[in-house]
């Protein structure tokens, strides 16, 4: 795989970017311009510098009404763009916007894929993002991304993708350290592995995303991986809208998840929660272009010619 020729480019499956320009489902809303600032930032060119087959497909926009309603049209549409890709033999890559996109990408990976067994997803996030309308003490949608997912919240947001759901016993948590009690109750009800950041301090990311890597992968066909900037370290990674002390090191996280990339069952990445107007004078740019580069490249010289 270190052989360039080998990573030529004609032996990538492109890669399409969807950026999802809405942060209706934050309190704070800065996260809407993420996508737009990585796109203008030249992400797409880095990447193909990097020898990545790499297009920007679309950059979804929120329409007016309300943070359901927004929400819900979003990811019924995001869904149907990834489904699409995957059809395509393409590489889905979701960039967002707030972490509520999740519904529309998972859903439209499961949708498309999960015909006879489900797809395995590992969550890298500070938080659970598992409440329902019952248990979140903000109302915000970005907290309750992964209930849904599980069957759990507004009708508008459960039921996309044909209603489809993720089998808990197949998802797993890496990173969090900040929940509520109703979401820990849920996840526990339904069986889902949580990597606390504690475990993570103990054990080590690698070994942890050893034992994710086992949950998504187990009886499933394939898994995806979602990330929340904000499982980082705010110290270093402050550009993210709901930041909490004690996180992961990127350099840790991309070392971590040199173990995926090299997976041939990866099915698509999404990175969420980029807030531009917390940005340092560094920008994130070049973490998101070694860390696509690390999941994707790697990934990529897998699939066929
Ligand atoms: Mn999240």
């Amino acid at each position: 795989m270190n052989n360039p020729k080998a990573a030529s480019l004609h032996r990538f499956k492109p890669v399409q970017i969807i950026g999802v320009a809405s942060g209706h489902g934050a309190q704070d809303r800065g996260c809407a311009s993420g996508p737009e600032v990585l796109c203008e930032g030249g992400l797409a060119a880095q990447l193909a510098g990097r020898g990545m087959d790499v297009h920007w497909r679309a950059m979804l926009q929120p329409q007016a009404g309300d943070e359901l309603s927004v929400v819900s049209a979003i990811c019924t549409k995001l869904a149907g763009q990834v489904s699409a890709v995957i059809k395509e033999g393409g590489f889905p890559l979701v960039l967002g916007g707030d972490h509520s996109c999740a519904i529309g990408t998972w859903k439209g990976v499961a949708q498309t894929l999960s015909t006879t067994e489900p797809i395995g997803l590992i969550w890298i996030d500070a938080h659970m993002d598992a409440h329902t309308v019952h248990t979140s003490p903000s109302g915000a949608l970005h907290g309750m991304p992964l209930a849904c997912l599980l069957g759990h919240g507004a009708p508008e947001l459960t039921g996309i993708g044909g209603g489809v759901s993720l089998d808990p016993r197949r998802v797993c948590l890496i990173g969090v350290r900040s929940f509520e009690a109703g979401e820990e109750a849920l996840l526990a009800a339904l069986g889902v592995r949580i990597f606390h950041m504690d475990e993570v301090a103990e054990r080590g990311l690698d070994a942890v995303m050893r034992d994710a890597l086992r949950i998504a992968q187990t009886g499933t066909v394939g898994f995806g991986i979602t990330i929340d900037l904000d499982a980082l370290d705010p110290d270093e990674t402050p550009a993210v809208g709901s930041p909490v002390a004690g996180g992961i090191r990127q350099a840790a996280l991309l070392e971590a998840l040199m173990l995926l990339g090299a997976h041939p069952a990866l099915l698509a990445i999404e990175l969420v929660e980029y807030n531009p107007s917390h940005d340092n004078q560094t920008g994130i740019l070049p973490f998101v272009t070694e860390l696509v580069v690390t999941l994707i490249k790697r990934h990529s010289v897998q699939s066929s010619p």
